[in-house]
């Protein structure tokens, strides 16, 4: 490939990926998009919550560094490789054996044992946007505040997704289907195996409960576990999972955002409105599905005009309402893609087109069914075995 072409493909890749940047606030516009109403099914009051059944503490039965020694947890047969475990005292956390490591070809991953008082728990954690980077296995998502979590009775991981980039640049995926493939699906249930294997290792018995959280991206890791891997876990949280990438990053968000365009250059809509827009869709939506719980089950099942949160007339401008030109956007993207004819249904062909190919064009790379042995990894990961 010719510089120009390189530098092209670059370029389109950053344009493209940067939507994923503000993946967030679509979500949180779109949240209540209504193409075809459907039959809302009624919700249960959620049960009353209970507290969190009461395990024994576990204590580690080997040295945090001893994981490192050949056969102590992984072969040289393993995909699996560890490149650092040591002791981390933190102020209000139990003490923590931090184990790093690559599943080959190159997903990283880190891993934090408490050695005082696990509670024979598991948490790993999805990572955002395109990953990426190797966070820390205490960004913990949704359990957040979640005491057990918080002073660190869980063993806890997080992952890379099998590749290094700033998180909204997608092009490591450029020609390396390995890639796509790792970061698709590989990375969360192979990052889950490995822990598992140093946790049965480290405490001489595996976990009693794993669970998974994850938002954005993360959220997408986590259906994706729910269908490919459903032994993998427990409990499942999917946070706005930025779920199906061909529609949503090759049409969705680019329609979102197209339509949120001033002609100045700027956004219409800015995020200090979505609030009270938010606000007024449930204020609108909520009990459509049966249930005043703040939460709109099915935004398919509403109908929802931004146009009753227009600012009076005689004000033109307000933190609370939106203005004319604010609801023009709105209402554009609430009408869902279009061609420059009105027409919708060419771009939903388009993206259910897309989805059919996607998937499946990634799961015929051989290496996806079963990684080989002798693949290597992409970086420099020091060997610690031996
Ligand atoms: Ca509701």
């Amino acid at each position: 490939m010719s510089f120009s072409g390189a530098l092209k493909r670059r370029n389109a890749a950053r344009v493209s990926f940067a939507y994923v940047a503000a993946a967030w606030l679509i979500i949180q516009v779109t949240a209540t998009f209504s193409p075809a109403p459907l039959m809302a099914q009624p919700l249960r009051p959620p049960a009353p919550s209970e507290p969190m059944l009461a395990l024994r503490d576990v204590a580690p039965v080997i040295e945090c560094e001893a994981l490192l020694k050949v056969d102590a947890v992984f072969t040289d047969a393993d995909l699996t490789h560890l490149t650092s475990a040591a002791v981390f005292v933190e102020a209000g956390k139990r003490p923590y054996c931090r184990v790093e490591g690559y599943i080959a070809p190159q997903i990283r991953f880190a891993l934090h044992l408490p050695t005082e008082g696990w509670n024979q728990r598991y948490l790993q954690n999805g990572c955002g946007g395109y990953c990426g980077t190797l966070a820390s296995p205490d960004n913990v998502d949704a359990a957040a505040g979640c005491a057990p979590v918080a002073d660190g009775a869980f063993a806890r991981a997080s992952t890379d997704g099998g590749h290094t980039a700033p998180f909204d640049d997608g092009l490591w995926a450029v020609d390396d289907p390995q890639a796509q493939v790792d970061l698709g699906y590989r990375a969360a249930h192979e990052v889950a195996v490995a822990s598992k294997r140093i946790i049965a290792a480290f405490y001489g018995q595996g976990p009693r409960y794993s669970y998974f959280t994850g938002c954005s991206d993360g959220g997408r890791e986590a259906l994706m576990e729910t269908q490919r891997y459903p032994e993998d876990f427990d409990g499942i949280v999917a946070g706005a999972p930025a779920n199906i990438w061909s529609s949503l990053n090759g049409i969705f968000q680019p329609w979102v955002i197209g339509s949120n365009k001033a002609e100045s250059g700027g956004y219409v809509i800015t995020p200090e409105k979505i609030p009270a827009l938010a606000r007024a869709a449930r204020e609108t939506c909520d009990g459509v599905d049966g249930l005043e719980d703040g939460i709109i089950a099915d935004p398919r099942a509403c109908e929802f005009d931004p146009g009753v949160i227009e600012c009076p007339a005689g004000r033109e401008d307000g933190a609370d309402c939106l203005t004319a030109a604010q609801v023009a956007a709105a209402r554009r993207i609430y009408a869902a893609p279009a061609g420059l004819d009105g027409r919708q249904d060419l771009v939903l062909a388009v993206a259910v087109r897309a989805q059919r190919r996607g998937p499946h064009a990634v799961s015929r790379n051989p290496a996806a069914a079963g990684a080989s042995p002798s693949m290597e990894p992409k970086f420099p990961c020091p060997s610690t075995k031996g």
